[in-house]
C-alpha cells in the first residue's frame, strides 16, 4: 500500500513539474532524448521543459530572461545558448527556405496562455533577431486552453521566402496564463474590470514562461 501511495505521488510531481519542451526541430537541451545525436555526448537534463527563466515569470515583452530559457543572471553565453554549455557545433535539421517545417512540442502541465516559434537568421541569436514564425493554424501564436490535460503539440511552421543560413536558430516561446495579474495588453489577458482597483484576470501582467533554442541550417 505505502508502495503504491509513494507511486502517485511520483506520478504527481512529475506532472506539476513538467512543463514544455522543444523535439521537434530537437532543441539544444532536449538533444539527448535522440539516438542520432549520441555521438556528440549532449549534457542529459531531466528538466529540459523546465527553461524557464528560473521562473521569474514574464510580462509579454520582457526581457528578465535568458534568450534561450537560461536564468538571465547568469554569465553569457548561457548553458542553453549558442556556446553554450548545452550546445554542440551541429545542424540538427537542414531545410530549404520557405519550407513548412514540422514542430513537435511536449508539456505536461495544463497551463493555459500559448506557444510562439521563433527563428534568428545567425548566431550568435539575439533577442532582437528572433522572427515570429506562422504556425499550423494559420497564426503566429498557437492558443492552448487552461486546465486541459497533456499537451502533444504537433503543428507546422512556415520559415521565411528567400532567407538561407548555415547557422541558424528555432526558438520555442511558451507562456501560460495559469496567473492572476494587473491587466495590461497580454493577448492572454481575460482582465475583469470590476475586480478592482488597478482590476486584474487571469493570464495578465507576469506569467511561467518557458523557452528552448535548436541549430538548424537552411539552403
Ligand atoms: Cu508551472
Amino acid at each position: 500500500m505505502r508502495a503504491v501511495t509513494l507511486f502517485f505521488c511520483a506520478l504527481a510531481l512529475a506532472t506539476v513539474e513538467g512543463h514544455m519542451r522543444m523535439l521537434e526541430p530537437p532543441s539544444r537541451t532536449s538533444m539527448w532524448r535522440f539516438e542520432e545525436f549520441a555521438y556528440l555526448n549532449p549534457e542529459q537534463t531531466a528538466t529540459d521543459d523546465e527553461f524557464w527563466c528560473a521562473n521569474i515569470r514574464q510580462f509579454e515583452s520582457d526581457e528578465r530572461c535568458g534568450i534561450c530559457g537560461d536564468p538571465v543572471a547568469d554569465p553569457t553565453p548561457r548553458a542553453a545558448e549558442y556556446r553554450g554549455r548545452f550546445w554542440r557545433d551541429v545542424s540538427v535539421r537542414t531545410f530549404t527556405a520557405g519550407q513548412t517545417i514540422p514542430i513537435h512540442l511536449e508539456s505536461y502541465a495544463p497551463h493555459g496562455g500559448g506557444v510562439e516559434v521563433h527563428f534568428c537568421d545567425t548566431v550568435p541569436e539575439t533577442e532582437g533577431c528572433f522572427r515570429k514564425l506562422v504556425l499550423g493554424n494559420g497564426d503566429t501564436f498557437w492558443p492552448m486552453r487552461l486546465g486541459d490535460g497533456d499537451f502533444d503539440i504537433q503543428t507546422t511552421a512556415k520559415l521565411p521566402d528567400g532567407v538561407t543560413c548555415e547557422h541558424c536558430v528555432i526558438r520555442m516561446h511558451y507562456r501560460g496564463a495559469q496567473h492572476w495579474g494587473n491587466c495590461d495588453s497580454s493577448r492572454t489577458c481575460e482582465c475583469d474590470p470590476n475586480s478592482g482597483n488597478p482590476p486584474g484576470g487571469m493570464g495578465c501582467s507576469e506569467q511561467q514562461t518557458f523557452r528552448a533554442c535548436a541549430d538548424i541550417t537552411i539552403r
